[in-house]
């Protein structure tokens, strides 16, 4: 049986993950392929519609698992994401601990939570109904992301409320909202990113980190973080691309 999400994240070894955002579902059989531990198909901050999400999770092939960030904490996005058979679910902006209160309701069905009850890919589209129902709230992933400064000085209280599987820091956002945007190796913004990944390593939270270079890894893993997402699907082909361009224009 495939090793799910949430035993990834309790295993002493860190995954590695990356970013998914292109439509085309031959892009996430290519990544599995390719051996990511996991994907981060991408409803945030991409064209991508529920199809073409099912069409990614369906296409990933051997171990790798497939997470989907929702647009945002809606329990009605989640709940979506989640019977598609996702993996687990990355919450963007959870700025508080009723924010992150209202992330794991959605995300886990009754008496821990108030996921509806529907029928979907998740669920063998009803032949594994009671199988997926009786295990999802232990085999899906609620993965929080941290990535406001109002979040930073909310950690205590929102590491603090139960049935987070694991925090992803968003770098590039957690800057933004320093009036440091992209800047995310200012010292004040690495400062934030530290705050957060010590309160997850105190509390025993799995935590993670998006990243654009593959050469920040060790230290990543170094500092604490259990789950690294390096790059982005639309990125790899842009910067193979540019290298092959601009090493004809030099000949
Ligand atoms: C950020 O860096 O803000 C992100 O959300 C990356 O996924």
């Amino acid at each position: 049986m495939k090793t799910s999400f949430t035993q990834k994240l309790r295993s002493p070894s860190p995954s590695l993950g990356t970013l998914v955002s292109l439509p085309a579902p031959e892009v996430s059989e290519m990544l599995s392929l390719a051996g990511f531990d996991w994907l981060f198909i991408d409803m945030e901050h991409s064209t991508l519609s529920l199809a073409e999400v099912q069409r990614h999770l369906q296409a990933i092939r051997g171990e790798c698992s497939g997470l989907v960030r929702v647009a945002e904490n809606n329990p009605i996005y989640i709940q979506q994401a989640l019977d598609l058979g996702a993996d687990g679910v990355i919450v963007p902006a959870v700025n508080s601990a009723e924010e992150a209160r209202r992330a794991v309701q959605a995300a886990n069905y009754p008496p821990t939570g108030t996921r509806n009850v529907g029928i979907g890919r998740a669920h063998g589209y009803g032949l594994a109904f009671a199988d997926y129902v009786a295990t999802a709230n232990e085999t899906t992933a609620l993965i929080i992301q941290i990535e406001h400064i109002d979040a930073v000085r909310n950690l205590d209280e929102i590491l603090a409320v139960p049935g987070i599987d694991g925090v992803f820091i968003g770098p590039y956002d957690l800057s933004g909202s320093m009036n440091r945007l992209g800047d995310v190796q200012h010292p004040d913004v690495q400062a934030a990113i530290q705050t957060i990944k010590t309160g997850c390593v105190a509390r025993g939270i799995p935590v993670g980190i998006f990243t654009r270079q593959p050469e920040a890894i060790t230290a990543e893993i170094a500092s604490g973080t259990r789950f690294i997402a390096v790059g982005t699907d639309a990125g790899f082909i842009w910067q193979s691309g540019k290298a092959v361009v601009d090493g004809f224009r030099s000949l």
